[in-house]
């Protein structure tokens, strides 16, 4: 048998895969063990009598944990933080969210369409009070194709790694150097695939712009709640919230 050196893609997978690990807040195990630990309906209902801006500051806090966990995975990907401040704040800007969709599928149960939400499993009728049926229906559907994909945790962290560094992002200062990043963990999330013999993942990931779609949405919806509540300051949000969407 042949040694089998530590070629840098080898070392770059670990890292993706140890930076996910270690920032993805919900153990995989953990979340597929609680499932079917669902909402009773008197909880449900308790959900969806709270007044929209209650829900609104409940949902973005949630939201906000979730984008902190994401920045702390760009700060451990190898060569994020070799890049400019300036690059990096664009593609947080731009992909925080994205990837906190794409983590949703791991804590999604297909099979009864809930979402892991505040220590149980939620459906979509939870979050009534928000107003916004549209946008979550999608978000849950965006959730069910994902799943669909039967992802592995590996390629779960690859996925978020590349929706994050994407050198197609406007405003880049130092786009070839992003590219180059980008590249790295390109080649090496194809040689996992091989070597897992998952190469057909690549061609069943929903479009770029499905996720771009969703992201803008919750921006106008967010909109559309702080137009429809004047009384609702938006300092009644989480700062990095309002820095993200508002
Ligand atoms: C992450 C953990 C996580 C945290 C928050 C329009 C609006 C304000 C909200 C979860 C949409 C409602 C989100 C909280 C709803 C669809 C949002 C509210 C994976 C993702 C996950 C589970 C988020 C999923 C989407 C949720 C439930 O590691």
């Amino acid at each position: 048998m042949s040694p089998c050196p530590r070629v840098p893609a080898e070392q770059l997978t670990q890292n993706v895969l140890a930076s996910h690990r270690a920032t993805c807040q919900l153990g995989a195990e953990d979340l597929r063990l609680r499932r079917g630990d669902t909402f009773t309906r008197e909880e449900v209902s308790a959900y969806q009598r709270q007044p929209a801006a209650e829900m609104w500051q409940r949902c973005a806090g949630r939201i906000t944990e979730a984008v902190q966990h994401v920045v702390e995975f760009a700060k451990r990907l190898r060569g994020f933080m070799e890049l400019s401040q300036h690059d990096q704040i664009v593609l947080l800007k731009a992909g925080a969210m994205e990837v906190v969709l794409v983590r949703m599928c791991r804590a999604f149960d297909a099979e009864t369409r809930t979402v892991f939400f505040e220590g149980k499993y939620a459906g979509a009728e939870l979050f009534r009070a928000l107003g916004c049926h549209e946008l979550v229906g999608s978000i849950f559907d965006f959730a069910q194709s994902l799943s669909a994909l039967r992802f592995s945790e590996s390629e779960v962290a690859f996925v978020s790694a590349l929706v994050l560094v994407n050198a197609s992002r406007p405003w880049l200062q130092e786009q070839g150097k992003v590219a180059r990043l980008q590249g790295h963990l390109d080649i090496a999330f194809r040689l996992l695939l091989r070597r897992t013999q998952r190469e057909g993942l690549l061609a069943r990931l929903p479009p770029r712009g499905r996720l771009r779609a969703l992201c803008w949405q919750h921006i106008q919806q967010l909109g559309t709640f702080l137009r429809q509540h004047p009384g609702v300051p938006p300092a009644a949000f989480p700062p990095l919230y309002r820095e993200l969407f508002a």
